[in-house]
Formats: C-alpha cells, sequence, structure tokens
C-alpha cells in the first residue's frame, strides 16, 4: 500500500490556510465587493450550509437577501474519512481546469467568481435550479440534453487543449503545471488501475454474493494486463486537458441546462478517461435501473432510455471532434500546410478516421475500468448502493462485471456502439434470469 492512498501520513499545510467555517466564510465573502453585491444584504445576515455529499472536501451553500454562491475548501484529509490525510492543493487544480477551458466549453460549466490561494477556497455560481445526474437518472427522471451537452464539453475541452487544437508552448505549460496533482493522480492510479485487481483493505464489494467473482477477477492474467495498460496510458498519454473524474456525479442538469463540476483531479491525461468516465457511468445507471423497479414501474423504458444516450455522446463527440480538427486546427501536429495537396488531403482523412478509431476503443477500455473498480474498489456508486437488497444489486453489478471483462479481455468484439449496446442488452437479460 502507498503512502498517500493508506493516508497514514500526517501533511503539513501551507501557511495561511485553515479549515472555513460560517463566520470565517462571511468575512472572506464580505472583502469581495462582486460576491457582495451577488448576496445582498448584511453579512451577519448571511445563511450559511455545509452541504457536501462528496468524497473530499468542505462545500457551503451562502446565500444573502439578493442570491447565492457555492464555496468549495479542500480539508487536509478526506472528508469522509479523517484518518486519511491528503495534501490541499486539489482546489487550486480544480480552479485552474475550469479557467483553462472556460474559453472553449464556459456554458458548460459554473461560473468562477474568485479563487483564495491561501485558503485554497473556491467562490462560484451557485446552480439552484440544477440536480446531480446521477441522481436523477436513479429517480428516473430524463434530461434529453445531456449526452450531447457532455460530448460537445469533452470535444472543445480536450481538442483545445491537445497538440491538435494548441500550440506546443502553452500546452507544455499545462502539462507542467497540472503534472503536479500528485495526490489526486495518486488516489486514481491506486484505486481505479491497481487495487480492483489485487488484495487490498480498501476494497469492498457485495459479499457474499460477488466473491467467487472478484477473485476470479484478481486472478485473470489476461484481464489485469488489460487494465494495468489503462493504467500506463492514463500515467503516459499527455493527449489534452481532462477532467480526469467526469462520471454522472460530476455533472449537473436542469432539463435545458447541462453543467461539469468538481475537475479536482483534472491533469493531461488521454482523451479516453473522460469519454470512459462518461460512457461507464451510463452503463451502470442502465444496469442499476432493475435494481430501482417498483411495482408500478419495471424501469424498462427508463433503462432503455438510459443506454439510448450513449450512441448520442459518443456519435456527438466524435462529429464535433472531426469539426474542430477539419476547421480550428491550430496545433503543431499534422499542420494543414503538410497536407495541401489532393493526396495528403485523402491521406489526412483518413489518418482523422484512425484517430476517432484509437478514441473508440480507448472510451470503451477507460469505461470498462471505471466499471470495475466501482463494484469492486473503495468507492462506489449511489446507482448500486441505494439497491437495499444485496442479491437484486448483486444480480445488477454481476451484469456490469461481466460487460466489463469482455470490453477489457476481448475489445475486437466491439467495433461500433451498436456493439456495445447489443452486449449490454445481452447481460442485463441473463442477469435478469
Ligand atoms: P467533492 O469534490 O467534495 O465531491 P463536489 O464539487 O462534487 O465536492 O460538490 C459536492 C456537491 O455539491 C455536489 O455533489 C453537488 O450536489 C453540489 N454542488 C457542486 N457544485 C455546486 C454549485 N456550483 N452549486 C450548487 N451545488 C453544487
Ligand atoms: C478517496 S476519493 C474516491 C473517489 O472519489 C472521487 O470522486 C474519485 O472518483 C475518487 O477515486
Ligand atoms: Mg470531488
Amino acid at each position: 500500500m502507498t503512502a498517500s492512498t493508506d493516508g497514514s501520513k500526517q501533511v503539513q499545510t501551507p501557511a495561511g490556510y485553515a479549515p472555513l467555517d460560517a463566520p470565517a466564510i462571511r468575512t472572506l465573502l464580505a472583502e469581495l465587493p462582486e460576491v457582495a453585491a451577488t448576496l445582498g444584504g448584511s453579512p451577519d445576515r448571511w445563511g450559511v450550509r455545509e452541504v457536501g455529499d462528496g468524497n473530499l472536501n468542505l462545500v457551503f451553500l451562502v446565500n444573502g437577501s439578493v442570491g447565492g454562491v457555492w464555496v468549495k475548501q479542500s480539508l487536509p484529509h478526506i472528508r469522509a474519512i479523517e484518518s486519511w490525510h491528503l495534501t490541499v492543493e486539489r482546489t487550486y487544480f480544480e480552479q485552474a481546469y475550469f479557467r483553462a477551458v472556460q474559453p472553449y466549453a464556459g456554458r458548460f460549466i459554473p461560473a468562477i467568481l474568485y479563487y483564495e490561494p491561501h485558503l485554497y477556497c473556491i467562490v462560484m455560481e451557485q446552480l439552484t435550479r440544477h440536480v446531480v445526474l446521477r441522481g436523477g437518472l436513479i429517480e428516473g427522471y430524463r434530461y434529453p440534453r445531456v449526452a450531447r451537452d457532455i460530448a460537445e464539453f469533452v470535444a472543445c475541452s480536450t481538442f483545445f487543449t491537445s497538440d491538435l487544437g494548441q500550440a506546443l508552448e502553452p500546452k507544455m505549460d499545462g502539462v507542467a503545471r497540472f503534472a503536479a496533482n500528485h495526490a489526486l493522480l495518486r488516489i486514481t492510479s491506486d484505486l481505479v488501475f491497481t487495487d480492483p485487481y489485487r488484495v487490498s483493505s480498501l476494497n469492498r464489494w457485495t459479499s457474499p454474493q460477488l466473491d467467487a467473482v472478484a477473485a476470479e477477477i484478481r486472478a485473470d492474467a489476461p484481464l489485469r494486463i488489460a487494465a494495468a495498460r489503462r493504467g500506463r496510458q492514463f500515467l503516459a498519454s499527455a493527449q489534452a486537458l481532462i477532467h480526469g473524474d467526469l462520471h454522472t456525479g460530476s455533472v449537473m442538469v436542469t432539463p435545458d441546462d447541462t453543467r461539469v463540476i468538481d475537475p479536482e483531479f483534472a491533469f493531461y491525461g488521454p482523451i479516453g478517461m473522460d469519454l470512459g468516465a462518461f460512457a461507464g457511468n451510463l452503463l451502470m445507471n442502465y444496469f442499476a435501473q432493475p435494481g430501482h423497479a417498483t411495482a408500478t414501474d419495471a424501469r424498462e423504458e427508463h433503462a432503455a432510455w438510459v443506454l439510448a444516450q450513449i450512441p448520442v455522446f459518443w456519435t456527438h463527440f466524435r462529429a464535433r471532434f472531426l469539426e474542430l480538427w477539419a476547421t480550428q486546427a491550430r496545433g503543431d501536429v499534422y499542420a494543414p500546410s503538410m497536407f495541401a495537396d489532393s493526396a495528403g488531403a485523402t491521406a489526412l482523412q483518413a489518418e482523422r478516421e484512425r484517430f476517432m478509431g484509437e478514441l473508440f476503443a480507448d472510451m470503451l477500455g477507460f469505461a470498462a475500468v471505471k466499471m470495475i473498480r466501482r463494484i469492486l474498489g473503495f468507492a462506489h456508486n449511489a446507482d448500486f448502493e441505494r439497491i437495499t437488497d444485496p442479491d437484486r444489486r448483486a444480480a445488477c453489478e454481476r451484469a456490469v462485471l461481466d460487460l466489463a471483462r469482455m470490453l477489457l479481455v476481448t475489445p475486437e468484439r466491439f467495433a461500433s456502439i451498436d456493439d456495445v449496446l447489443d452486449a449490454a442488452r445481452d447481460r442485463a437479460a441473463k442477469g435478469s434470469q
């Protein structure tokens, strides 16, 4: 076990850092004229409520007589587990990501109002009408825009920070800056790509129902190699600035608006990791639907709708990324001047198609490891955790593991998104028998 994920080392907090409470938040925000005006009224009347529902940080809703803001501060430990120590720099990387993608995908993120570098605290627009996508999908709500919006978000945020859309100088500055996000890279490397495939005290699963399949996965050498390859790609492929944790809990929605939150795991990594996180979490929600069925709603239609969002997501991402490549190629690779003749144009078109094929395979590989870690690893999803009957939950989870194993070990079976949907339906049907 490594130092960071076992959290045994107390971390030294930087000078000037102290965890915020309601009086400290009022003092901080009162000194920010624009924020104070957004809130309205006297600071001592501002309501401050800590509402964190995530794993890592303190988060506060602050409301005045006119409006509200939302405040996030990192703690020197994991919020949910005080003995798991963690450096506080993660909010620095979160605000740096938001600022970096704002010019390209600004309509899909909350407005960042202020960052306090000593307190490691971000003040941002409060999303009052939005709910977390995962919760909405579990409850059976549909969001007609979300798959397209997240596709647009990933296409724009990654294209313009990649060597296709950005000159090498700012790109390398970005690589260097986000490479320092060590603590959260360590968490992902251990919790996503390593622990589920070995014995670790941090792992848990629905037991005893999944004991045998967890052991099978730990014993499956080709599967372990496929997962480790994705881990290598995660650390070694600085393709673009990625969110790094783009699951359905990192998206807030209304029926007509979509916002991406919580990019504290951001760094320059493989584009397929953001694609796979979102697609894999839609797949998990699909497989969880029978677990949320009631006497009056079998959830079959809703499950079909959730599954249908995956081709919408991939198809739109693909088209948008290719469009950006054709019209906004300002990076240093595949310089248009190298391909101005007709043979060059034909070859470049074939190369673009090949690249999209690689991203498709990457999306499926990362989706698979993301699914396995949520069922056998440390951090689980509400999609399954809210299914109280363990037999019912395990049936849904087993179907996910079956699909994830196929995606990792026999990727050649998945040439198109329809192959993925067919396999998902097949696994879901077998799980319900
Ligand atoms: P953590 O990194 O600690 O998990 P998040 O950034 O995910 O924290 O935020 C925790 C929760 O706060 C989210 O799940 C969501 O419910 C809510 N939230 C996040 N951003 C906003 C916002 N801008 N406005 C209102 N609520 C928000
Ligand atoms: C200890 S943090 C566990 C998980 O929560 C975050 O959302 C990331 O996915 C991380 O792996
Ligand atoms: Mg977080």
